[in-house]
């Protein structure tokens, strides 16, 4: 059993990290910095084509997308997966949901309010993404008044994608999203959540 993370901490990396810790994996972290060259190494393309972190390879196995390798790592781990045909597609719908309702959204408000060297920051798609964003909290806010979790009472890996993708959701604020801001706050409260952020604050970037 070999499972090796490529990417630092303070990347999308974090996901797996994350996900690593809450299933119980032993793993091997190599730290690519998303700015630097090892990403573009043939190497590396070998393993992730696009030439970004992170990536995965698990018994000579290659993956990359941040919540497809939760998705597969769960799956296989047999954790924080519910049961049955319906739970599965409950994990894909929150899992893609994530990936193209919030992430552009959170990912634009991020950038361009703080990741960015200011000079390079765009004000009006960071004003676009905010206007945009409470939609999608909305529908948590929606989901969250009758559960615990995304899917019933069980912290599972839907959870876990659509916590990670939102890291920065405090940051933009959910104030006006108390149930949000609650749920999101028991995930990154876990022991698996925590081990995962204590390894970003060497580097604490994105
Ligand atoms: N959808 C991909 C995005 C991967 C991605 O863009 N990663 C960033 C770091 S968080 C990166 O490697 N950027 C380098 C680049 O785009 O050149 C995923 O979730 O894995």
């Amino acid at each position: 059993m070999s499972l090796i993370i490529y990417g630092m901490p303070a990347s999308r990396a974090f996901r797996n990290l994350w996900a690593a810790h809450e299933l119980g994996l032993a793993y091997v972290n190599v730290p690519y910095n998303f700015t630097g060259p090892e990403i573009k190494d043939p190497a590396y393309l070998a393993i992730n084509p696009n030439a970004t972190i992170p990536a995965i390879v698990d018994d000579g196995f290659p993956l990359w997308e941040s919540l497809a390798i939760n998705l597969y790592l769960a799956k296989k781990a047999g954790k924080l997966w519910p049961a049955g045909l319906q739970g599965e597609a409950q994990v894909m719908q929150w899992t893609l949901w994530a990936a193209t309702e919030v992430e552009p959204l959170i990912g634009a408000w991020f950038y361009h309010t703080m990741f960015l060297p200011p000079a390079q920051r765009k004000p009006e798609l960071a004003a676009d993404a905010a206007a945009r964003l409470p939609k999608r909290l909305a529908v948590l806010e929606l989901v969250l008044a009758n559960r615990d979790y995304l899917i019933g009472d069980e912290f599972t890996i839907a959870d876990l994608n659509v916590a990670a993708v939102l890291f920065r959701a405090p940051k933009f604020g959910l104030d006006a999203f108390a149930r949000v801001k609650s749920w999101h706050a028991r995930c990154c409260g876990r022991d698996g959540a925590k081990a995962a952020i204590a390894l970003r604050e060497p580097t604490k970037a994105a």
